[in-house]
C-alpha cells in the first residue's frame, strides 16, 4: 500500500506524470480529490505509458498534450460534482501488464490514490464518441448519434460522464435490449463534467447495444461546426465507467459508428430535453 500526494496552484492547464509506484500489477480502489472549490475548475487523471514528459510538470493545454501514446481517462473531478466512488472490490488496474506505467493528472490544483492486492472486480471505461458530426449555423437543433453492438463479457456501469464543448445542450447514453431503450445517464454537459453516479441496474452483455445522443445548437453560429480539439470545434462524448470481473478484465472500449437512423427513430423523447443549467 503506497499514497502520494501532490498540490499546485494556478490558472493554467498543467500536467504532471509519476510512475506507477510499483513493479508488479496494482489497483486503484480509491480517488480522493483534495482540491478548493475556490481555485479548481477541474482535475483529470489518465493512465498511459508514455506521458509528453516526465520531470517536473508542463502546460497541456486543454486536449491535446497528456500522453505520447493513447491517454486513457481514468477519474475526472469538477468542481461542485460529488466525488465518484468507485464500488467495493473494484479497481483500475494499473502497472506491469496493463500497459499503464504512468499516471498523468491534469489540473490546477489536486490529489490522488491508494493501492491494494488482487481485485475480483476491475474498472474500465467505454468512451462513445461522435468524429463525423456537423453543426450548421443557426440550426437550433443538431443531434449527434454514437451506437455500437455490445460484444464482450458483462459490464456494470456505475458513473457516466459526458463532454461537448459551448454548443451542447444535453448528451444521455442508453443501453438497448430488445428494442427496449434503458437509460444509463442523461446530462447537461454545460454542468460540471465530472462523473455522476449511472442508473442502477443497468447492466450490459453480449448482444446489447450501446447508443448515445449530443444534442446541439447551431443558434448563434455563423459557420459551420466541426468535431475537433479548440473550443471552437465541438465534441461529443458520452463515458461510461463500468467494473467487470477481473478475469475478463477489459479497461478500455470504445464506440465511434453513427447508429441507423432506424435505431434512432426509437430513442426516447428525453434525450431531447434540455436540463436546466
Ligand atoms: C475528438 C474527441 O471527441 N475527443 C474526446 C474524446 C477522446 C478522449 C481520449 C478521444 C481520444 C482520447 O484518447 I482520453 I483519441 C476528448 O478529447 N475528450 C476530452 C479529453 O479526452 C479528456 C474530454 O474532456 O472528455
Ligand atoms: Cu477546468
Ligand atoms: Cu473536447
Amino acid at each position: 500500500m503506497s499514497l502520494f500526494s501532490l498540490i499546485f496552484q494556478s490558472d493554467t492547464y498543467l500536467c504532471m506524470a509519476f510512475p506507477v509506484p510499483t513493479r508488479q500489477d496494482a489497483y486503484i480502489v480509491d480517488f480522493i480529490p483534495l482540491a478548493s472549490m475556490d481555485t479548481v475548475h477541474h482535475m483529470l487523471l489518465f493512465g498511459c505509458q508514455t506521458p509528453v514528459s516526465t520531470n517536473s510538470f508542463w502546460d497541456c493545454g486543454s486536449v491535446q498534450g497528456t500522453c505520447e501514446d493513447e491517454a486513457a481517462i481514468m477519474y475526472a473531478w469538477a468542481r461542485n460534482a460529488p466525488p465518484t466512488k468507485l464500488p467495493k472490490d473494484v479497481g483500475f488496474k494499473v502497472g506491469r501488464s496493463s500497459g499503464m506505467s504512468y499516471f498523468v493528472l491534469q489540473i490546477h490544483y489536486g490529489d490522488i490514490s491508494a493501492f491494494k492486492g488482487e481485485q475480483p472486480f476491475i474498472a474500465g471505461i467505454y468512451l462513445l464518441m461522435s468524429v463525423d458530426t456537423v453543426i450548421l449555423p443557426g440550426q437550433r437543433v443538431t443531434d449527434a448519434d454514437v451506437a455500437c453492438d455490445y460484444t464482450s463479457y458483462p459490464i456494470y456501469p456505475f458513473a457516466f460522464r459526458t463532454h461537448t464543448h459551448r454548443l451542447g445542450k444535453v448528451v444521455s447514453g442508453y443501453r438497448i435490449r430488445d428494442g427496449k431503450w434503458t437509460l444509463i445517464g442523461r446530462q447537461s454537459p454545460q454542468l460540471p463534467q465530472a462523473f455522476y453516479p449511472a442508473n442502477k441496474q443497468v447492466t450490459v452483455k453480449y448482444g446489447d447495444t450501446l447508443a448515445a445522443r449530443c444534442v446541439f445548437t447551431g443558434e448563434g453560429k455563423t459557420s459551420k461546426t466541426y468535431i475537433g480539439g479548440t473550443s471552437d470545434d465541438e465534441m461529443c462524448n458520452f463515458y461510461i465507467m463500468y467494473y467487470m470481473e477481473s478475469r475478463h478484465a477489459i479497461p478500455y472500449m470504445n464506440c465511434m459508428e453513427m447508429g441507423s437512423e432506424e435505431l434512432f427513430q426509437h430513442i426516447p423523447p428525453e434525450a431531447n430535453v434540455p436540463i436546466n443549467v
